[in-house]
């Protein structure tokens, strides 16, 4: 079928009593049965991004503007009375719960869209990550069952399913399911479903079922292996039916990147079954998974570096745990004898206190260990990894992360796509440091991006009205906080900024502000309850402030429910300002903030992640950095008493106050734990741990210089133009070349 034949398939669907969803699924399988005919170019090597979480997003645009017939699709449908925009019912694919697995899918994008073969392997979870509602502020769950708009974007290949074995329960099915990756080269995502009993089907009923007790380790160990188990057996099985057994040549024919450490019992199961199947010896095998596999660290918090019982392990997986504990007892003699310290041994150790600790692991075997961003690349090789970078400081390196420019800007954004086509042709679509020719002085295009700028605006507060009911206030400052919530991202800071403000419009202290809006998105892990509580605290500080008469014409603050990959794609395009407030050092590199950066937003941020390239790419002055450096941080530790602290900085104690003083209603004693945190400590931290009311005032006073600028309307369209301007960095299709070329040694097909 070539293009033609598929825009008259298309055409010929008739629409005629159907509901959204019957059109949906006749155009996807329709698309289906011509991108399964093309066929993959072969390839001498291929990657292969493991990774427990793809976090895809809707399909249906994003392959229409990859077969290159999105706007004559449009057209056609329209044509038959059916709005194509329609669509954006069917829910996004949400198997993955933020960055991490938003990056996979970028990469896989960009991985097709230049031509290299870069294939994903992963878990097609039965329910993604929870749809959220708010009822009287609070996060309420549900969930996410995304197969009621069927699935007519995979593959089922019942033939190719392979099985599992855990020792406690009977062989577990691997059913592959494809999708197909479009661009230069058809790339697939390989998603394994756990099938054969009702045992079987939990590995894959849930994405990150809660781990805090036995069974939930369990569960999530079973996922682990599952799906890497599943790839490597395939993997193995391809290399030896065309090369026979010579191992050696394995990493010649293929590369795998490990997505944080979740995959790691990949290099186990290499190993595994390289010794038990073909029996080559442990060492060699160790080699040749050395040659293989490489790993990507995504964050340094502690709580999030998986270490899992030994005991845990043995009892599911006996020989997987014999593995890593020959891998423990090989490490320890191998750094013995290359003349390493007890303390450093024990810096680098595989097993502690009965614990594997997966990250160490991965470091031991990888040929190339990676961080997100130049900052936390260097705190990976100074801090966390500090004894293993001594050792062997050529496997360290850094891809600065990046997002796909398709998805986050040509259909995110058309309006500025066709700004650029209309200055440039369509060069800058291949390279977008092409986009630095265009002329941000010009006083017509500056014109044109803030017409641009106030439609996509425009279209956000629709958006949000059908949605949530709320009408934005139009000619405002529009500012954005969308993230998964946690406490290092610091959404609590930005609450009480926003309580600052309002105590000083109330008082009259800011007789020139100009109107600004604050956009909430935002996810809590179920069993998270602090970040629970942030989220009713926002919706409450939402309510004084949008029902205040006497200031709610100057402030708002909108909580959007279910925040997703869609809707990102309309809250990005519609923002001013950027805000990516995480306490600096522990945002690894974020991927929120390029694609702000991408649509002309100004960054209101923190030195840390990918901030800091973003800030040198798009210029000091064109952005809005504040708060404290990563060593101040450090540094705080041994001096800083958030008690001591508010009593020298009343207008901070004001605002967190409302915490404890009864000007939010507090049943469930939510927020005075925050108080608690901040001031007592909480778990195993220090008093206000992520310097939340330390960065208060420098956040402020960030805001209110945007609020300042914001007045000269050309001169803030300018910063923000700057900033889209020069966002060809953050494209992932950088990354993805960095990764293909000094990483996997790929080559486009
Ligand atoms: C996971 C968990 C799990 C349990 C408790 C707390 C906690 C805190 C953080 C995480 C994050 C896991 C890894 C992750 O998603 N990292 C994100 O990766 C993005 C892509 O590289 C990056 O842009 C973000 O900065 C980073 O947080």
């Amino acid at each position: 079928m070539n293009r033609e034949k598929l825009i008259e398939e298309l055409r010929a669907i008739s629409v005629e009593g159907k509901d959204v969803k019957e059109i949906y699924i006749e155009i996807s399988q329709t698309c289906m049965k011509y991108i399964t005919e093309t066929k993959r170019k072969r390839t001498v090597k291929n990657a292969y991004y493991f990774s427990i979480e793809f976090l895809m997003g809707r399909a249906i645009y994003d392959n229409l503007l990859k077969l290159g017939i999105l706007d004559d699709v449009k057209r056609i449908f329209a044509k038959k009375g059916f709005d194509l925009n329609s669509l954006e019912e069917v829910e996004d694919a949400a198997l993955g719960n933020g960055g991490l697995g938003r990056l996979a899918a970028c990469f896989l994008d960009s991985a097709a869209a230049q031509g290299y073969p870069v294939h994903g392997y992963g878990i097609r979870y039965r329910y993604g990550l929870f749809r959220q509602r708010f009822a009287n502020g609070e996060q309420v769950e549900e969930d996410d069952d995304w197969l009621k708009w069927g699935d007519p974007w995979s593959e089922r290949k019942e033939s190719e399913t392979r099985l599992i074995r855990f020792a406690d329960m009977p062989p577990v099915k691997a059913v592959p399911y494809d999708i197909p990756v479009l661009g230069k080269t058809n790339n697939t995502l390989r998603l394994f479903q756990a099938e054969g009993s009702a045992e079987a089907e939990e590995i894959s009923k849930y994405l990150y079922p809660a781990d805090d007790t036995e069974e939930g380790k369990l569960l999530r160990i079973r996922q682990e292996y599952f799906f890497t188990a599943v790839a490597i057996g395939e993997l193995i099985d391809q290399f030896t039916c065309k090369n026979g057994k010579n191992f050696k040549q394995f990493s010649e024919f293929n590369s795998i990147q490990l997505n944080d450490t979740h995959p790691v019992f990949a290099i186990a199961e290499f190993i595994r079954i390289l010794t038990t199947v073909h029996g080559v010896p442990f060492y060699r095998a160790l080699n040749y998974a050395r040659d293989t596999f490489n790993y990507t660290n995504h964050t340094i918090l502690p709580e999030a570096l998986e270490c899992w019982d030994e005991k845990l392990i043995e009892k599911i997986l006996p020989e997987i745990a014999q593995i890593l504990k020959s891998l423990h007892v090989y490490s320890q003699r191998k750094w013995r004898r290359e003349g390493c310290s007890q303390e450093e041994i024990e810096d680098m150790s595989l097993l502690k206190n009965g614990r594997f600790s997966m990250a160490n692991t991965a470091v031991f075997v990888a040929k190339k260990i990676n961080g997100v961003a130049e900052i936390h690349s260097e705190i990976i090789k100074q801090k966390l990894f500090r004894t293993a970078y001594k050792y062997s400081p050529d496997k360290f390196t850094n891809v600065t992360n990046g997002v796909t420019p398709r998805r986050w800007l040509r259909l995110c954004n058309e309006e500025l796509a066709k700004l650029y086509d209309s200055n440039l042709g369509l060069r800058w679509r291949f390279d977008m440091t092409e986009l630095t020719e265009i002329n941000t002085g010009n006083k017509h295009t500056i014109e044109e991006f803030r017409n641009i700028k106030t439609i996509k605006k425009e279209q956000l507060a629709r958006y949000i009205e059908q949605r949530e009911g709320i009408r934005l206030l139009p000619n405002a400052i529009y500012a954005s906080q969308i993230k998964r919530l946690h406490e290092y991202k610091r959404q609590l800071m930005t609450a009480f900024a926003i309580l600052y403000l309002y105590y000083e419009l109330k008082d009259g202290n800011l007789p020139d502000f100009t109107p600004t809006v604050f956009i909430f998105g935002a996810k809590a892990a179920k069993s998270y309850r602090r970040a629970k509580s942030i989220i009713k605290y926002i919706n409450e500080i939402a309510e004084l402030v949008n029902g205040d008469q006497e200031v709610n014409h100057l402030l708002q603050v909108v909580f959007v429910q279910n925040y997703d990959v869609s809707y990102a794609e309309k809250i990005i395009p519609g923002t001013d300002a950027s805000l990516q407030v995480s306490t600096a050092g522990y945002e690894a590199s974020g991927t929120g903030n390029m694609k702000f950066m991408m649509n002309g937003a100004v960054t209101v941020g923190t030195l840390d992640g990918a901030n800091i390239e973003i800030k040198e790419a798009a210029g000091e002055h064109n952005n809005y950095i504040f708060g404290a450096k990563v060593e101040e941080i450090e540094a705080l530790a041994d001096t800083y008493n958030p008690m001591q602290y508010v009593e020298q900085h009343p207008k901070v104690k004001r605002v967190a106050d409302t915490l404890i003083d009864g000007t939010f209603e507090d049943d469930a004693g939510g927020l005075e734990e925050l108080h608690t945190a901040l001031f007592k400590g909480a778990s195993w931290h220090k008093p206000d741990n992520y310097a939340v009311l330390f960065d208060l005032e420098s956040y402020v006073d960030a805001l209110l210089r945007v609020n300042r600028d914001y007045k000269d309307n050309r001169l803030f369209a300018k910063k923000q133009l700057v900033n889209a301007t020069h966002s060809a960095f953050f494209s992932s299709d950088r990354a993805i070349e960095t990764y293909a070329k000094e990483i996997w040694k790929i080559v486009k097909a």
